[in-house]
C-alpha cells in the first residue's frame, strides 16, 4: 500500500503546557478524522504548521519534537513574519475574500504574494525531503495553492492529489485575481483535484480554458502532456461522533417550554451570513407578535482569526446588532430574544444543542460546504428539527430537503424561519429522514477512501513546463 503523505496549513495538533511540560494533544477534526483509517493503514506522515513553538525552552522544544514525531506528524516551523504575511495578509486576506465573492474586502494593496510563494517553497522542500517513490501526497486547501505545482517540477514522478475545501468561484471573478495564472499553474501540478462541488470544478474548468487555453474533456485536462483530473468529491462527516447518544451533564442547556429554539452555530466570519440571520430573526419578531417570548435565538460564535483587522471588524458589527435587537425587543416580562456567545464548546455539548434546537440556521453568504449543516441532520437521531440552509452553501447542493433561503434576501429568509417555526410534526420528519439518509450514508470516511481510490487510479504522466 502506498504511504500516504497529507500536507496541510496546519497540523492535526495543539501544543499547550500542563504543569509547566510542554504537550502535544492531537485534534480530532473533521479531516484528521476522515483521514484516519488510510493514514494508520498506510504508516503515513502529515506535514504542517504545529503551532507557535518560539515560547518553548530547549527542552519543551525537545519534548515537543519527539512526541509530533510519535503522532507521525512532521513541522514546518513559520517565523512570525512569514506567517503574518503568508497566512494572515495574503490566504486570509486576499484569496479568502476573492474566493467567497467578497470583493469589497479585498485590500487595496494586497500584500504578502512574495511570501506566499516563499512559503510554499518551504512546504515543498519539506515534503521532497520526505518523499520516498512509491508514497501519495495529498496536499489540502487555498493557503496552499502552488504547492502541487512546485512539487511536480521536484518530483515528476509522484501521485499529487489536491483537495480545495473553499468555494471556487465563477471565472469572472478569479479572475480579479492579480496572479490567476500562477495559482492555476500551481493547482495543476497535481493528479487529481478535488472540489466539494460540481459547480466548483466547472468554474475551475472555465477558469482554466479562459486564462490558460486548455479545453477540457469532461472531467480531464491534458496540461503540458501530463493528464490532470478534476471533480467533485462532497465531504462529510464523522456520523459515528454526531450519532452517539449525549451524556448527559450537569448545567445543560434546557429549552424553557413551549419555547421555539433557533440555533447557528459558526466560526466568527463575514462569510457566514449572521449579521443577516440576525436581522432576519428580528422581522420574524416584529411581523409575529405572537412569537414574542417563545422564540429564543442561540448563537454561537467561535474565534477566528482574531489578528485579522476585517474579523475584528466583523465581531464588533455583529455584536452591535445583537445588542440593538435585544434592545428593541426584549421586555421587562420575556427574556431577551438574542443570545450570544463568542466562543468555541466542547463537541458533546455542540451535539446536546444540535438536539435542542426547533430550528438550525446555516445561512453563509458563500460557503465551501458548511459541515455543521450536516452535523445538525446527524444529531437529529429523534427525526425531528428543521434546518433552513442558504442556497450558497455547497452542502445545499445535497441537501434539498432543507429550507433554502437566499441570504441576500433578508425578508425571505425571515418568512422561511415562520414556515419553519409552523411547520407540521409530519412534514418535519419526512424532510428530516432524506437529510439523514444522505448525510449518514457519505461520510468523511467514505470521502477520504473515494478521493484517494480515484487518485490511485490515476495515471502519473510527464512532467510539467518549469513555471516562469
Ligand atoms: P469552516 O469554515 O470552519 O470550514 P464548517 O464546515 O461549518 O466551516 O466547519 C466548522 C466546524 O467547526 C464544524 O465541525 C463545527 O462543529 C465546528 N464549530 C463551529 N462553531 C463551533 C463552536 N462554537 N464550538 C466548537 N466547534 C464549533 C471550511 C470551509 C467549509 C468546509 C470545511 C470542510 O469554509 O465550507 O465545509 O472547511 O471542508
Amino acid at each position: 500500500m502506498s504511504r500516504l503523505l497529507v500536507v496541510s496549513n496546519r497540523l492535526p495538533v495543539t501544543v499547550g503546557a500542563a504543569q509547566g511540560e510542554a504537550i502535544v494533544t492531537p485534534s480530532m477534526g473533521g479531516l484528521s478524522t476522515g483521514l484516519r483509517g488510510p493514514f494508520e493503514r498506510s504508516q503515513g506522515l502529515w506535514i504542517g504548521w504545529p503551532g507557535d513553538l518560539s515560547r518553548l525552552d530547549d527542552a519543551g522544544r525537545a519534548t515537543v519534537m519527539k512526541e509530533l514525531q510519535a503522532l507521525r506528524t512532521l513541522p514546518v516551523e513559520l517565523t512570525a513574519d512569514e506567517l503574518r504575511s503568508y497566512y494572515e495578509d495574503f490566504a486570509n486576506g486576499v484569496l479568502w475574500p476573492v474566493f467567497h465573492y467578497l470583493l469589497d474586502r479585498i485590500p487595496l494593496h494586497s500584500g504578502g504574494w512574495e511570501m506566499y510563494r516563499h512559503v510554499n517553497a518551504k512546504f515543498a522542500a519539506a515534503v521532497a525531503a520526505q518523499y520516498r517513490p512509491g508514497d501519495t501526497i495529498w496536499v489540502h486547501d487555498y493557503q496552499l495553492l502552488l504547492l502541487p505545482g512546485m512539487l511536480r517540477e521536484q518530483l515528476p514522478d509522484a501521485r499529487i492529489g489536491f483537495f480545495l475545501h473553499i468555494p471556487f468561484p465563477a471565472s469572472e471573478v478569479f479572475r480579479m485575481l492579480p496572479w490567476r495564472e500562477d495559482v492555476l499553474r500551481g493547482m495543476l501540478g497535481a493528479d487529481l483535484i478535488g472540489f466539494h462541488t460540481p459547480s466548483y470544478a466547472r468554474n475551475f474548468a472555465s477558469a482554466v480554458v479562459r486564462l490558460l487555453g486548455h479545453e477540457p474533456v469532461v472531467d480531464e485536462l491534458a496540461v503540458a502532456g501530463r493528464k490532470v483530473r478534476f471533480r467533485a468529491f462532497p465531504m462529510g462527516i464523522d456520523t459515528e461522533t454526531f450519532t452517539a447518544p449525549s451524556q448527559p451533564q450537569a448545567g445543560e442547556f434546557q429549552p424553557r417550554p413551549g419555547e421555539h429554539l433557533l440555533l447557528g452555530v459558526d466560526r466568527l466570519d463575514y462569510t457566514k451570513g449572521i449579521r443577516r440571520r440576525l436581522s432576519a430573526v428580528e422581522r420574524v419578531l416584529t411581523r409575529r407578535p405572537d412569537l414574542r417570548g417563545k422564540l429564543r435565538m442561540l448563537q454561537i460564535a467561535v474565534p477566528s482569526r482574531e489578528s485579522v483587522t476585517a474579523y475584528q471588524d466583523y465581531r464588533r458589527r455583529v455584536e452591535e446588532i445583537v445588542g440593538a435587537i435585544n434592545g428593541r425587543c426584549s421586555s421587562l416580562t420575556d427574556a431577551p430574544p438574542i443570545h450570544y456567545m463568542y466562543r468555541g464548546f466542547p463537541q458533546e455539548q455542540l451535539i446536546s444543542l444540535y438536539r435542542a434546537a426547533s430550528v438550525m440556521l446555516v445561512t453563509p453568504t458563500r460557503d465551501g460546504m458548511n459541515l455543521v449543516a450536516k452535523e445538525f441532520a446527524a444529531a437529529r437521531t429523534d427525526g425531528d428539527g428543521v434546518l433552513v440552509l442558504s442556497e450558497f452553501a455547497g452542502a445545499a447542493e445535497e441537501m434539498p430537503e432543507a429550507l433554502h433561503i437566499n441570504p441576500f434576501d433578508v425578508d425571505g429568509m425571515a418568512q422561511a424561519i415562520e414556515q419553519a417555526v409552523d411547520m407540521s410534526e409530519g412534514e418535519r420528519r419526512s424532510r428530516m429522514a432524506g437529510l439523514r439518509a444522505r448525510v449518514l450514508r457519505f461520510d468523511v470516511h467514505r470521502w477520504a477512501e473515494d478521493f484517494l481510490a480515484a487518485l490511485a487510479d490515476t495515471e502519473i504522466g510527464a512532467p510539467l513546463e518549469p513555471t516562469p
